[in-house]
């Protein structure tokens, strides 16, 4: 069976082939589908911005399509980037750019003062998944958290987006540091996953 998930993010094709790897599913992205139009995500929260783009999507391809919309809210920030994490240093942002900006930003709270203390804010990853079929006009949404720290001291290679500067304390390790596996088992987006799971196989979904 095939699965297609209305994103062109790389780092979220990934999590999602090796969560519905098990399942025999193949994921397939807006990398498949190119000539589709870009969705305007202006929601004010994370469950608008993904079930726009799960219908924008699903309506012009007539299949059923699973959406992701997620981010970073930091709390010495008053949870800034938030639904702009994938913009906050600019439209065309990357990934380091984004981090530079989130540490600069920080950074600039503690206004020149030195504490050589490494965890700069509280913070969690917020990720919101909808599914939308469009033959039936069915929606199902969930959300999922996981709660960490902003550290001054990037580490790992693996993940994508602000994971080298997410410091899980239960692990003593950030979040790019974690394998594909472990990181389904406690992020945002597996947490919403397994939700969104339960809300499939339950009767009444929502
Ligand atoms: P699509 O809309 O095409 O799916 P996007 O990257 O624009 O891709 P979002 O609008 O949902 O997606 O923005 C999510 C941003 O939040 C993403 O670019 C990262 O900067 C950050 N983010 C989300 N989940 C993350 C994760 O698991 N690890 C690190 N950063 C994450």
């Amino acid at each position: 069976g095939i699965l297609i998930v209305a994103t062109k993010n790389q780092g979220k094709v990934r999590e999602f082939q090796h969560a519905f790897a098990p399942l025999g599913l193949t994921v397939k992205s807006m990398f498949d589908y190119p000539d589709l139009p870009d969705v305007v995500e202006d929601g004010a929260t994370f469950a608008e911005n993904a079930l726009k783009k799960a219908r924008t999507v699903a309506n012009a391809l007539g299949f059923p399509v699973l959406a992701d919309d997620s981010g970073l809210c930091v709390d010495a920030l008053e949870g800034r980037p938030g639904v702009y994490s994938a913009r906050y240093a600019g439209e065309d942002a990357g990934d380091s750019d984004n981090n530079l900006k989130l540490l600069s930003e920080l950074e600039e709270l503690k206004q020149g003062e030195d504490t050589g203390q490494p965890l700069l804010s509280t913070a969690r990853f917020v990720c919101a998944l909808s599914l939308y079929d469009p033959a039936t006009d069915h929606e199902l949404t969930a959300e999922g958290t996981v709660e960490g720290w902003i550290t001054s001291e990037p580490a790992g290679g693996g993940g994508f987006g602000y994971d080298p500067l997410f410091y899980l304390s239960d692990y003593g390790k950030t979040m790019a540091e974690l394998t594909l596996t472990e990181k389904q088992l406690i992020s945002h987006r597996g947490a919403a996953l397994r939700l969104l799971t339960e809300k499939l196989s339950s009767r009444n979904g929502q």
